[in-house]
């Protein structure tokens, strides 16, 4: 069975609870206090972070990694796409919401005000830029529901908490993001303390 290390308020591992409740297996998911961690967390992971995911002899980190795995692991439902070309395009989609979306998370949750100032705007412009792709399509891909959709999830959930209001242009974003909410494994996949960061 696989076991999740997983911090409760933390997006990444947001990411990886969402995937195993998507997939329906067996899991078991142990919540860490990431203002208290346990001292095997840096045994597990060199950057002492969660989320850590273990099966057997198999240690891995990297929301992004770890969904991966699963996928590959638990095929059904597929959320990376079956074509070459399209599973490409999808990994670079991950690592530019790493590059222009989560590289801000620590700031937008611990930084001192000017730089989270900074990075609401940066984030802010950067979900605005991506708003349209909703008033054509469903998901992040097309019609059906992947990894990308998984992946940006977390933060879309964050946007009150990080002080982060949009503009009346990015409606189809915010529809698209309570499309995302509705599904039964995100909701699911929800600390306590995450549920109570929206009313
Ligand atoms: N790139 C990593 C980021 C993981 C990460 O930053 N985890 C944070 C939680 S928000 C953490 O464990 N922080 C604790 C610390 O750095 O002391 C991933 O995708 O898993």
């Amino acid at each position: 069975m696989m076991t999740l290390y997983s911090g409760i308020t933390d997006p990444f591992s947001h990411r990886c609870r969402i995937v195993l409740y998507e997939k329906g297996m067996d899991f078991e998911i142990i919540d860490v206090d990431l203002m208290n961690k346990p001292e095997d967390l840096a045994v597990m992971n060199p950057y002492n972070r969660t989320p850590v995911l273990v099966e057997r002899d198999l240690v891995l980190y990297e929301s992004n990694i770890i969904n991966e795995y699963i996928d590959e692991r638990f095929p059904h439902p597929q959320l990376m796409p079956a074509d070459p070309v399209m599973r490409a395009r999808a990994r670079l989609f991950l690592f530019r919401f790493e590059q222009e979306l989560f590289n801000h998370v620590q700031t937008l949750e611990s930084g001192t005000q000017k730089a989270q100032e900074k990075a609401r705007l940066y984030v802010r412009e950067n979900l605005i830029q991506i708003a349209p792709i909703f008033v054509k399509q469903k998901y992040m891909l097309g019609e059906e529901f992947s990894m990308l959709d998984v992946a940006i999830a977390p933060l879309l959930w964050r946007l009150d908490q990080y002080q982060i209001q949009l503009n009346k242009q990015s409606a189809p974003l915010l529809k698209y993001a309570e499309r995302l909410f509705s599904r039964q494994a995100f909701i699911d996949s929800m600390t306590a303390s995450e549920k109570a960061m929206r009313r």
